[in-house]
C-alpha cells in the first residue's frame, strides 16, 4: 500500500489522468490510494496569488515559497497522525534532478507515503525546496510547463510495482528492464495477419524452447538497440554464460 500525495496547482489534471485504467481500479480496490492538495487553498494572499517577480530580474514568474511550505506542513501532519514514522519523502521533479530509472521506482514503492511537488512558471522560490524536498528526479531531458507530467509517469511507473497493482504479481518483474533487458517481440491471434506470420516456435507448444526463443531475442534487441544495457547486463552475467555463447553463434 502506497499513499501519493501530490501538491500541486492543477489537481484535476492529476487527478484524472490518475483514476484512468489499472491505476483506477487499483484505488478503488484500495493497493494505492491518490490525493491532489491544491497550493492555491495555501495562499495568504487575498487575491489567491502564489506567484511572483523574481529578486535579480529576468523574465517569468516564481512560486512562492509560503503557500508551498503550508500545503506540505498540511499534508505532513496529516500522515504524521496516522503513522508513527515521521520522515516522508517529497518528489521536486526538475530537469536538474537526477535521472528517474526502474531502481528508483522499485525503491519507491517500498514507501508507505511518498509527497510529489509539482512547480510551475520558471519553478519554485529556493528556500523551500531547501526545506522540505528530499529528492530531485528529472524524468528525462527536456523541460515542460509543469512538474504535473513527471509526476504523473512517476506514480505510474512506482504504483504498477505495488503488490496487488497488477493482475499478475509476475508480470511487473518478468518484463523489460527486468534484468536489464528489452522485452522480447509478443504475438497475439490471429496466426497470420497481413500475411505475417507468428513464430512457428511460438505455437510449439514446447515451453523450454520459447522460453529459451524469448532470452534469445531478449539479449538480440537489447544488443541492437541498447548497447548501454547489452553492456552492463554482460558485466554482470559474466560474458561467457550460456545465453552469450549461443547469441555470438547465431549473429
Ligand atoms: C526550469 C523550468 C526549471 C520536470 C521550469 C524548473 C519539471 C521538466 C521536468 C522548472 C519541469 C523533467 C517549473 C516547471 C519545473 C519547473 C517544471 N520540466 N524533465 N518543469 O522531469
Amino acid at each position: 500500500m502506497t499513499n501519493f500525495h501530490i501538491l500541486t496547482l492543477f489537481p484535476e489534471m492529476v487527478m484524472q489522468g490518475l483514476h484512468t485504467s489499472i491505476l483506477g481500479r487499483a484505488v478503488e480496490r484500495k493497493y494505492i490510494s491518490i490525493e491532489a492538495v491544491n497550493i492555491r487553498d495555501y495562499t495568504l494572499d487575498k487575491h489567491g496569488k502564489v506567484d511572483d517577480y523574481t529578486y535579480g530580474g529576468g523574465a517569468g514568474m516564481l512560486m512562492q515559497a509560503q503557500p508551498v511550505y503550508d500545503a506540505w506542513k498540511a499534508v505532513t501532519d496529516r500522515i504524521a497522525a496516522r503513522q508513527a514514522k515521521r520522515f516522508c519523502r517529497v518528489i521536486y521533479m526538475t530537469p536538474q534532478g537526477r535521472t528517474f530509472h526502474q531502481e528508483l521506482a522499485q525503491e519507491l514503492a517500498q514507501e508507505e507515503d511518498l509527497i510529489f511537488l509539482c512547480g510551475h512558471y520558471e519553478g519554485i522560490d529556493e528556500r523551500v525546496l531547501e526545506e522540505i524536498v528530499t529528492d530531485e528526479i528529472s524524468i528525462g531531458d527536456y523541460v515542460l510547463t509543469g512538474g504535473e507530467l513527471p509526476a504523473m509517469v512517476m506514480i505510474d511507473a512506482i504504483a504498477r510495482l505495488v503488490p496487488g497493482v497488477l493482475h499478475n504479481t509476475d508480470s511487473a518483474v518478468t518484463e523489460s528492464f527486468y534484468d536489464g533487458l528489452l522485452e522480447y517481440p509478443q504475438y497475439s491471434r490471429p496466426e497470420i495477419w497481413h500475411d505475417r506470420r507468428v513464430p512457428a516456435i511460438l505455437l510449439s507448444g514446447d515451453h523450454a524452447k520459447v522460453d529459451a526463443w524469448r532470452m534469445e531475442q531478449s539479449l538480440a534487441r537489447t544488443r541492437e538497440r541498447r548497447p548501454d544495457l547489452y553492456e552492463a547486463y554482460c558485466k554482470r552475467n559474466g560474458p561467457d554464460s550460456k545465453s552469450m555463447k549461443k547469441l555470438d553463434k547465431k549473429l
